[in-house]
């Protein structure tokens, strides 16, 4: 039940008020952009809590606290994009180390994996993380980090986060979980045993196709003590509007996802029954294989969809570039319905991998627009 301490608010309250209490100075209601780069000091070490822009910053702190108190986090930490919050993570690894990813996973984080620590000595091994024997297998002495996406981009595959935290943790090896498709409305990997969440706050967070961002949240003090202080010392920290605006689209992050949710289940329905659609990969229909995890660990299965042609590569491009609704474009997790094909687009660094994509995957991020303009375009897509 809600009350009136935050401890106690439900998803909504908190995204609308935690960090964000109005401004002492003025009584604003909304968290100031503060532009300053440095804070005046007293004597030196003398201050309020601010010193330089880099290493904190008022607009910046009310987006940590704010996200880190929707997912269950002691602590939060913004970054610059989606992939300098990665960096931070793996970049906690020496050579020598190794990581577990899924054979299954965005491009980018495949990519810095394996072309920029893979020169730095940094190994990896892929596997389905869903086989929890197969997990088990491929950890090594050095393994340190296993990265799970879920659910996955671009298959949207489910992973069991508890059992993979279990195998995990029995070696004494961090979970990383990649909340980005999720969000925290849908799913807290932290509570279900995950050592660091990240996120892309590019996607469902900033919500509208405005701003690039990341997010770390950890509860582990030796985590947060090491990578505030990775955030300082690298210094890819978002700008103080950027922070506003994650703040402005986290206020709605619960209202967006609802919609997101109901308008995918729709769009996913529509597609299974369609002829053109040889598969369609949606937590959400009953004979996907993470439909049970999914409705366990996720309070929905979320706003992204996907579909493998039964024409093939050729009639996936066709079908991609005849949505007028459905934007063609990269990203995912704004308001607006986007349509694209990994294999040639955000996925296309995954080539010649074990995470390789079917050229006639065809990915949405279903928006929040009417229901009924969104599957009469992609009928009007599937059938010219
Ligand atoms: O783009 P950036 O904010 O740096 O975030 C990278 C990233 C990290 N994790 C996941 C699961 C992601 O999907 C992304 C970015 N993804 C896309 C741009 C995309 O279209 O899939």
């Amino acid at each position: 039940m809600s009350g009136s301490s935050s401890e106690n608010w439900g998803f909504d309250t908190r995204a609308i008020h935690v960090g964000q209490e109005p401004d002492e100075a003025t009584g604003a209601i909304t968290v100031p952009i503060h532009l300053a780069t440095t804070f005046v000091q007293a004597a030196p070490g003398q201050h309020q809590g601010f010193e330089y822009a880099r290493t904190s910053n008022p607009t910046r702190v009310a987006l940590e606290r704010c996200v880190a108190g929707l997912e269950g986090a002691e602590h939060g930490m913004a970054f610059a994009s989606g992939m300098a919050a990665e960096d931070a993570v793996v970049g906690m690894m020496r050579p020598g180390d190794h990581v577990v990813l899924g054979t299954d996973a965005y491009g980018g984080t495949f990519r810095l994996i394996d072309r920029v620590y893979g020169e730095r000595g940094i190994e990896w091994s892929a596997v389905d993380l869903a086989d929890q024997d197969a997990l088990a297998a491929a950890i090594r002495p050095e393994t340190r980090q296993v990265w799970v996406e879920t659910p996955t981009n671009p298959m949207l595959a489910v992973v069991d986060i508890s059992a993979v935290a279990d195998v995990a943790h029995a070696s004494g090896v961090d979970v990383v979980v990649d909340n980005t498709f999720a969000t925290p409305y849908l799913q807290n990997p932290l509570e279900l045993g995950a050592d660091a969440v990240v996120h892309s706050s590019t996607k469902y967070l900033g919500g509208h196709s405005d701003v690039v961002g990341g997010f770390i949240a950890v509860n582990r003090e030796d985590l947060a003590e090491r990578l505030t202080f990775v955030q300082n010392a690298v210094g890819a920290v978002p700008s103080p509007f950027d922070c506003y605006l994650l703040l402005r689209g986290v206020k709605t992050l619960g209202v967006r996802m609802d919609r997101h949710c109901d308008n995918a289940q729709a769009v996913a329905e529509f597609l299974a029954g369609h002829p053109a659609i040889d598969r369609v990969l949606f937590p959400g229909l009953p004979d996907h294989p993470g439909f049970e995890v999914a409705a366990r660990q996720m309070r929905r299965p979320g706003g992204m969809v996907s579909f493998v042609h039964a024409g093939g590569e050729a009639a996936a491009v066709a079908a991609v570039s005849a949505t007028k609704v459905f934007r063609l474009a990269e990203s995912l997790g704004a308001v607006e319905s986007l349509i694209e094909q990994p294999s040639t687009m955000t996925h296309m660094s995954v080539a010649d991998s074990p995470l390789a994509v079917d050229p006639g995957l065809v990915r949405l991020s279903v928006g929040i627009e009417t229901i009924d303009d969104l599957l009469a375009d992609l009928e009007q897509a599937l059938s010219s």
